[in-house]
C-alpha cells in the first residue's frame, strides 16, 4: 500500500460524496500517481462501509470491463471488481431518477445467483456453472464519477467500478439449460436497437468473469456469497441514457427487462 490509511478514508469520502451528490471529479491518479491495487481495492471497501455504517446492504457484486467491446471503450485491458448496494437497485420496469446521476450509461448483462458461496483460488467456468442456481438478464446503470468518464483501471476500481443501477428481470433459468456462449442479446433505447452481441463478447463465456470474480476474492479472503446478482459485465459498449429515455434488454430464452430514465 502507498497510501496512509487517512487518504484512503479521505478519498472514500470524497468519491462517494460525489455519487450521492452527482458531482463529478478528477481521476484519483492525477493527485495520487503513486496509489497501488491494494489502495484502490481499500477505497472501494471504505465506501462499501461507508454505506454499512448508515444501515446499507450489500446487494450482490460485479465484474466489469469483460468484453473486448468496453475494454476498447474505455481504453483498459483487464477485467475489474466492484460491488452493489441496495440503494441501486431498481425494480423492473422502474424509474431511475436522472438528476441523481452525472453522466449514465447502460450495459446490457448476463446475471448470475448463486446456490452457494464460491471462492477462488482455482475457480473456473465449470465450478461456476456448478455452484450456479440460475442465470437471468440485467441492465447495469453505470455512472463514472470521473469527468468525461475519463480514468485508469486503478481509479475506476477506487470508485466501485462505476457501479451506480442496476435492475434485473426476466426469465430466470439454470445455466445447464443454456449455452451461455451463444445466448443472443438485443439491448433497445427508445424502441431503437443500440446493442447486439452473445454471450462470448465476456471473455469467451460469461462464467469465466464470474470464476475471476471468485479467484480475486478468495485472494482476499472473501467469497461470492450465494443468492445475489453477481453481473459478469456490459456484453456491447454501453450506451449514454437521458431523462426521458427507456431502455429494454432482451436475451434469448431469459425474456426482458426495462427501466425508465426520468
Ligand atoms: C467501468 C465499469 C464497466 C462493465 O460491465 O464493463 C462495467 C466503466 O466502464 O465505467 O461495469
Ligand atoms: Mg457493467
Amino acid at each position: 500500500m502507498a497510501l496512509s490509511n487517512d487518504t484512503i478514508r479521505a478519498l472514500a469520502e470524497h468519491l462517494e460524496t460525489c455519487e450521492l451528490q452527482a458531482r463529478d471529479t478528477l481521476k484519483l491518479t492525477d493527485a495520487h500517481p503513486e496509489m497501488d491495487w491494494a489502495d484502490a481495492y481499500a477505497i472501494q471497501d471504505a465506501i462499501l462501509a461507508r454505506k454499512l455504517a448508515r444501515g446499507g446492504r450489500l446487494a450482490g457484486l460485479k465484474a466489469g470491463l469483460t468484453s473486448h467491446a468496453k475494454m476498447r471503450q474505455m481504453g483498459v485491458a483487464e477485467p475489474v471488481f466492484g460491488f452493489l448496494a441496495d440503494s441501486f437497485s431498481v425494480p423492473e420496469g422502474g424509474e431511475v431518477k436522472t438528476a441523481e446521476l452525472i453522466h449514465p450509461k447502460v450495459e446490457p448483462e448476463i446475471v448470475f445467483v448463486l446456490k452457494r458461496p464460491l471462492a477462488g483460488p482455482g475457480c473456473h467456468i465449470a465450478s461456476v456453472l456448478a455452484a450456479t442456481d440460475f442465470v437471468l438478464p440485467g441492465i447495469e446503470v453505470i455512472d463514472s464519477r470521473y469527468r468525461d468518464f475519463k480514468f485508469d483501471l486503478k481509479s475506476v476500481v477506487a470508485d466501485n467500478t462505476s457501479a451506480s443501477r442496476f435492475v434485473v428481470g426476466g426469465r430466470a433459468l439454470p445455466a445447464d439449460e443454456l449455452d451461455l456462449r451463444t445466448l443472443g442479446v438485443v439491448m433497445e433505447k427508445n424502441g431503437k436497437i443500440v446493442g447486439l452481441g452473445a454471450g462470448a463478447a465476456v471473455l469467451g463465456h460469461p462464467a469465466a468473469a464470474v470464476a475471476m470474480l471468485a479467484n480475486h476474492l478468495g485472494r482476499r479472503g472473501q467469497c461470492i456469497p450465494a443468492g445475489v446478482p453477481v453481473l459478469s459485465g456490459g456484453i456491447t459498449e454501453a450506451v449514454a441514457v437521458q431523462a426521458g429515455d427507456h431502455v429494454c434488454l432482451r436475451i434469448q430464452h431469459l425474456g426482458s427487462v426495462s427501466l425508465r430514465f426520468a
